[in-house]
């Protein structure tokens, strides 16, 4: 019997074992996937809205490892959020595609003054190019196709469609209304429009990025239509079900070398009671497709799932420790809005990461804090912190309003909680002057033994001994850092920050930990998709 465990490796480094491998493929924070393939080479991007650097690039050989090479908007004439920007406002919804021998990204930043914006590149490591404002595209999730004339469709939620000069910004033409998707179903969304044998199809999301999400298709015979509605829509959604993936949609579609179609689709692992808490934001799933009649036919979309039929290409997995040895931060670092260079350095103190806070707290939209997604349901994190000149710490974060934190200066080690309006210091002791151990571990709730009222997870901050033993200074209930609390679109980033002076940080761990109890393949195999 094969067994695949749900959280036995970092993302991007789990199993190919036996034939199967283990969904998600981009754990944590990374919705709304969008894929192209150049030849044996896979690419993939994902939103990333108040962060910045902005719009992760993912590159795989086999669909399943996805390893990042890139932000594409990392510097600030791409992509400068004021401070004013909400969490989850920012950059929503790219769609990537390789066209004439380039890349091409467009993206909506819906920040004052953004819009659908173009990016391009030789290579999509970058350096991406400055944006191309398309100031005559309304809405949000512009997707990009082109015909055999050359002629570029860009359509967007709603569904809407004009006409564009990708290269100039300019569009051609009125826009169009295209299609809204199933009769009575909220948010038609996420468009991407395929040229696939002798037909266009245009595929999109609807009923809303929540347990009713779905995604549905349509044919024509052109680019602008007319389309007709597949009888089966929605080909994919899991609402209503007990299927431990859940908000299943925004998918794109990918044809392999071999001529297998894949899709690359957001879903989220909601956990605890009901109405179940997810805490980790829309992370990226992989599931099969075949046509049938014309129509595409998803697979299931499960925890374990049968592997591509060619051989696993795995990517190096992230090292537990990043030890601020390099002169510039590996791209799965992001800050909220923005990331001054006077505010951070690795060469201060070499070796060390050094932060100089500019707002006060977790509370400001402004302050200085450098993180990466968490994307283990289990999982430690531990800094070793020197708070000499300063105040700061870890912290887990989804918004200014949901966050918690342990940080020690002024001679004192606490945890501070901010759920909504309520901002409660919930534990402090006194620690010697000088570097100190801080560290997190999250410990996602068991699936068995369920109850009503059961928490996702439980946060367990405290500061670790030299023995490595953790002095656990407060146990805090995960349910409110969860999106189902929160609100919003992201998830989870747990980092470091500086809340005043200047602290330095000598390394970082995220270490992912295995809790999950063993699931077998035919526990996922049962976990067939049937809308
Ligand atoms: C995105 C929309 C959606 O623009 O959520 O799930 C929005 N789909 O298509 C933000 O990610």
């Amino acid at each position: 019997m094969s067994v695949v465990q749900e959280n036995a490796a970092p993302a991007g480094t789990a199993g190919w074992v036996d034939g199967l491998f283990a969904n998600p493929v981009v754990a944590g924070f990374h919705p709304d996937p969008s894929v192209c393939r150049v030849g044996d080479d896979y690419f993939l991007a994902c939103s990333s809205f108040e962060y910045f650097p902005g719009i992760p690039i993912f590159h795989s050989r086999d669909l399943v490892h996805w390893e990042q090479i890139a932000n594409a908007l990392d510097r600030p004439s791409q992509l400068s959020l004021p401070a004013e920007t909400p969490s989850s406002g920012g950059v929503y919804a790219p769609t990537l595609r390789h066209h004439d021998g380039r890349f091409w990204l467009i993206v909506t930043n819906v920040a004052p003054g953004g819009g659908n914006l173009v990016f391009t590149a030789t290579d999509p490591a970058g350096p991406w190019s400055e944006p191309v404002r398309m100031a005559g595209v309304a809405g949000i999730d512009p997707d990009l196709a082109w015909d055999d004339e050359g002629r570029c469709w860009c359509t967007t939620a709603g569904i809407h469609q004009v006409r564009i000069d990708p290269r100039t910004g300019s569009t051609i033409g009125e826009p169009k209304r295209l299609w809204s998707g199933q009769p009575g179903a909220q948010a038609p969304e996420a468009p991407h429009l395929y040229r696939i044998g002798g037909y266009w199809y245009l595929l999109i999301a609807e009923g809303g990025t929540e347990r009713g999400h779905a995604v549905s298709i349509a044919r024509g015979p052109a680019p602008d239509g007319p389309f007709e509605p597949c009888p089966a829509n929605p080909i994919l959604t899991h609402r209503g079900t007990n299927r431990p993936i859940q908000n299943t949609g925004h998918a794109d579609l990918v044809e392999a070398p071999d001529g297998s179609w894949w899709l690359v689709l957001l879903g989220v692992r909601p956990r605890g009671g009901t109405p179940g808490w997810h805490v980790l934001g829309r992370e990226t799933y992989l599931a099969p497709l075949t046509w049938v009649d014309g129509w595409p036919v998803v697979g299931e979309v499960g925890p374990a799932m049968a592997a591509p039929p060619w051989p696993p290409h795995p990517v190096e997995p992230p090292p537990a420790r990043e030890d601020f040895d390099a002169d510039h931060l590996h791209p799965r670092w992001v800050s909220p809005r923005s990331r001054p260079a006077e505010y951070w350095s690795t060469s201060d103190r070499p070796g060390w990461l050094t932060l100089h806070a500019r707002g006060g707290s977790l509370d400001d939209t402004d302050v200085t804090f450098v993180g990466r997604r968490q994307q283990d349901l289990s999982c430690r994190v531990r800094a070793l912190i020197d708070p000499t000149h300063g105040r700061g710490g870890i912290a887990v974060r989804i918004d200014e309003r949901h966050h918690y934190e342990i940080e020690a200066g002024d001679g004192q080690v606490r945890v501070v909680a901010r759920i909504g309006s309520l901002r409660p210091m919930v534990a402090a002791r006194p620690t010697p002057m000088g570097p100190v151990r801080l560290r997190i571990d999250v410990a996602a709730s068991a699936p068995e033994g369920w109850h009503p009222r059961e928490e996702p997870d439980m946060l367990y901050l405290g500061v670790e001994e030299p023995d490595g033993t953790l002095d656990v200074l407060a146990e805090l209930d995960g349910r409110y850092l969860s999106t189902e609390v929160a609100g919003g679109f992201t998830g989870r980033v747990i980092g470091m920050y500086a809340a005043s002076g200047t602290v330095r940080f000598d390394w970082f761990d995220y270490e992912p930990v295995e809790r999950e109890s063993p699931r077998t393949f035919e526990a996922a195999g049962t976990d067939i998709l049937a809308p």
